[in-house]
Order: C-alpha cells, then sequence, then structure tokens
C-alpha cells in the first residue's frame, strides 16, 4: 500500500503521524520532508495492521517503480495551497492511468482542510476536473475525504477506508 504524493508537502507524513496515534499532535508539531520512502504500521480497529508506505514528494519522477503489488493507494493533495492543484492533477491524472494499478482502489484525500475553506475544496476538485476523470473513468473507484493530520478531521474515515 502506498501514498503517493503531489510535489510541495502535501502533508502525508502528519496525516500517518496521527493515523497512528503515537504522538500529540497541535500546532507546534514539525513534520521533516520524507527522503526516499518510510514505512509506517497502523493498527486498525478490527485487530487487523496495515503497513502503508509513504512515498516522499520528491520520489515522484520515480514512483512508478513502487506501484507493482499496491491494492490501495492514498492520493495527498494539499487544498490550502492551489498554486500546485494542477500539478496534483496531471500526477493523479498519470496515476490513475497507470495500468499496474488499474485494479488498485483509490482514496483522494484533500488535506489541510484546518487551513481551507470549503471554496477551496470546490475548486481544487474542478481544477482536478475529478468529475470528469470519474465519468471517463468509470471502472476506477475513486473515494474522496477532507482531513487534516493537525486537527484529525478525517481520520476516522481514512481509518475505516482502510479497514474495508
Ligand atoms: N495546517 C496544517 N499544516 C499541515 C497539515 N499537514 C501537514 N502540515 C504541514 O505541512 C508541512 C508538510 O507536511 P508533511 O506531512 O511533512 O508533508 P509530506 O506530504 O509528508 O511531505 P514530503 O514528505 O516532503 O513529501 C509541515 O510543515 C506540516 O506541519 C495540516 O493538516 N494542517
Ligand atoms: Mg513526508
Amino acid at each position: 500500500m502506498h501514498i503517493p504524493t503531489s510535489p510541495t508537502r502535501s502533508g502525508k507524513t502528519l496525516l500517518l503521524k496521527k493515523l497512528k496515534q503515537d504522538e500529540k499532535i497541535d500546532a507546534t508539531s514539525s513534520t521533516v520532508p520524507t527522503v526516499g520512502t518510510h514505512f509506517t504500521t497502523v493498527q486498525l480497529d478490527n485487530m487487523k495492521e496495515v503497513t502503508i508506505r509513504e512515498i516522499g514528494g520528491t520520489m515522484t519522477p520515480i514512483w512508478r517503480s513502487y506501484f507493482s503489488g499496491a491494492k490501495k493507494i492514498i492520493y495527498v493533495v494539499d487544498t490550502s495551497n492551489l498554486c500546485q492543484i494542477s500539478v496534483a492533477g496531471v500526477l493523479f491524472y498519470e496515476l490513475i492511468a497507470e495500468p499496474v494499478l488499474s485494479s488498485a482502489k483509490i482514496l483522494l484525500v484533500l488535506s489541510k482542510m484546518d487551513v481551507s475553506y470549503r471554496q477551496m475544496r470546490n475548486e481544487a476538485l474542478l481544477m482536478m476536473q475529478l468529475a470528469r476523470l470519474k465519468r471517463e473513468e468509470l471502472h476506477r473507484d475513486i473515494t474522496v475525504i477532507e482531513a487534516s493530520g493537525m486537527s484529525g478531521h478525517g481520520i476516522e474515515e481514512l481509518r475505516k477506508w482502510l479497514e474495508v
């Protein structure tokens, strides 16, 4: 299982920390950019464990080499920074068009919701042309959630998605 990214610091590491619940997170929390990839094991409610591999933002040029065998993909987009949405959209398209991921379940996480507005979320989806992608890629199972590793918003939803 992987968490690919958009090129800027979209919030993957903080989201995983929050999901793992092993550290208190508040406004003073900080992360360092993930160098290469990083494995995190998360305990789910149904006594199962999942291992998630974060693919650091700098790894997108070679992220294909990590795709084979992935059953679920979590793609994290920073909704508080619309300047990088078009790049995030292109990479997302690359992801869903990838043949080795044709049967993978895809979760699109709109992150940093604590510092973005609802209108920005709608703009982000429009700019990523999600409606069109869903129409044209009907066979794809794409779920969208809003989340924040800082406030914990959406973490339960993310957990549920990992459980099924
Ligand atoms: N306000 C706010 N800031 C966040 C949130 N998530 C992450 N950040 C901040 O955004 C920056 C990048 O977060 P990371 O979690 O390291 O991002 P990343 O996607 O893992 O980045 P790379 O590993 O470089 O690909 C850090 O300064 C975080 O504190 C969030 O939900 N809300
Ligand atoms: Mg990271």
